[in-house]
């Protein structure tokens, strides 16, 4: 998607120019002076023979950017005036027009109105690459970029590096500093702007309406595909073309495999089907996970089992508001969780001893949520040091997902048989607001994908 279909998408021509202005400003503001930053687009990706996969963007690129074509470089450069206090570039190198490939494999924006429309001091075209960057580069302190990204890129910055050092007999000085950048950009990438929640509003809206029409179009019978297929067909029409990852459409004894996308069992009767999936737009993912019966009824064992997850990730949202934390979160999940199969008699002992044992963890086997965005697992760190608990405060701006689960497969001797074969995950995509502008300290992005057991045999019922 380039930037215009992104602007008629949301009406918002300036706005979105300034955007990507915005964050730029918010990297310079970080780099030292006198450095030079290097992002790198994505390369297209051979799927077979002569044929691609989807083009997927470099995030960070993206980001700083809005430009979405293959190959390009965008350089930042933060020189010290002494007359005029810093002075700051913006460059893009991207592919050449060219009529015949353009023909071909489709139009390219070029170096001429890429600098018009992407707001960059300057753009130039991929020939011009290797004789600029090493002059660029030449007598700058500082040389940032994201290391170890790309294994091809490393060695072209290096070839790059040589260069420079080469011409040190005629004065030319090479950067001292190699100084990884990703942790700058994951940060600014943690905390969304207002367009970017704009954005992550509606890819929302689209996935949930997604797995309401998952919900009405299931029936025992029909092959998890063709519930994927739903998806799909209910994401594109909204103008999420692509899935922001593979989904995962798993009945019964299924869901009991995390990341299943096999997606080729036929549904069956009395069986719970697991949806994790949601639709990527200009960028951005959802991330949703709802579970809900084949016939439209779940069974005693399989609602005891949702409403005590529906609980756990109620409580769980109810806590995300600025300064608590994933680990309180995890704290508050475990006790529920931990009592719920207890009460159940899935688990057995003494209570206390259990909650301290984390027993629910041999039933919950993944964590209780990440960071989403332009990633569907976003970048930024968990931590506030190295203690590994997730004791980073929530912040407004944050966007995260909360996705308790329970998994009993089908051949877990250790429980009665009743509840063997269930796997549940319910999944909403929360965003942190500030207490001034909405008292719960958070919003629900994905709340209209409903959840309680009376609201989903309704979604359910309205084709059974
Ligand atoms: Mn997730």
């Amino acid at each position: 998607m380039n930037i215009n279909d992104n602007l008629s998408h949301l009406g918002q021509t300036l706005l979105v120019l300034n955007e990507f202005c915005t964050r730029r400003e918010n990297f310079f503001a970080q780099m030292p002076q006198n450095s030079i930053a290097l992002f790198k687009a994505a390369s297209e990706v051979t799927r077979s023979n002569d044929t691609e996969y989807a083009f997927c963007q470099n995030k960070n690129f993206y980001y700083l950017t809005g430009f979405n074509e293959p190959d390009a470089l965008l350089v930042l450069i933060k020189n010290k005036d002494q007359d005029n206090g810093n002075q700051q570039n913006a460059y893009l190198f991207c592919r050449d027009k060219e009529p015949l490939a353009e023909i071909w494999q489709g139009r390219r924006i070029g170096a001429e109105k890429a600098k018009m429309d992407y707001g960059f001091d300057d753009a130039f075209t991929l020939d011009e690459i290797d004789t600029a960057l090493p002059e660029l580069i030449k007598n700058k302190d500082h040389l940032l970029y994201c290391q170890g990204e790309n294994q091809a890129f490393d060695l072209q910055v290096m070839a790059w590096l040589t260069k420079v050092k080469q011409a040190i007999k005629q004065g030319a000085k090479a950067p001292a500093n190699l100084f990884d950048c990703a942790a700058i950009i994951h940060e600014l990438r943690l905390i969304k702007s207002d367009h970017e929640i704009t954005i992550m509003r509606q890819v929302n809206d689209i996935s949930c309406g997604a797995h309401l029409r998952a919900m009405e179009k299931t029936q025992a019978g029909k092959f998890e595909y063709q519930i994927e297929a739903e998806l799909l067909h209910e994401f594109a029409r909204h103008g999420a073309r692509h899935a922001a990852y593979a989904s995962i459409v798993a009945g019964g004894d299924n869901a009991n495999i995390l990341h299943y996308t096999d997606n080729n069992d036929a549904l069956v009767n009395g069986d719970l089907l697991l949806i994790d999936a949601g639709g990527e737009l200009a960028g951005y993912a959802a991330d949703i996970t709802r579970t809900f019966p084949v016939n439209g009824h779940f069974s005693p064992e399989q609602k005891a089992l949702y409403e005590l997850v529906l609980k756990a990730q109620n409580a769980a949202i109810n806590e995300v508001k600025e300064g608590n934390t994933f680990a309180q979160l995890n704290i508050l999940v475990n006790e529920i969780l931990t009592q719920g199969l207890l009460e159940l008699g899935i688990l057995s002992d003494d209570l206390a001893t259990l909650i301290e044992e984390k027993a629910c963890k041999k039933y919950f086997i993944h964590g209780l949520g990440h960071w989403l965005g332009l990633d569907v697992h976003d970048v930024g760190d968990y931590q506030v040091n190295t203690d590994k608990q997730q004791l980073r405060k929530f912040k407004a701006g944050m966007v995260m997902t909360i996705e308790p689960g329970l998994y009993i497969p089908l051949d877990d001797d250790s429980v009665d048989k009743k509840w063997r074969g269930i796997g549940i995950r319910i999944e909403d995509n929360i965003l942190v607001v500030d207490k001034s502008i909405n008292a719960l300290g958070h919003e629900n992005l994905t709340a209209k994908a409903v959840k309680s057991v009376a609201d989903i045999e309704k979604a359910c019922a309205s084709t059974h």
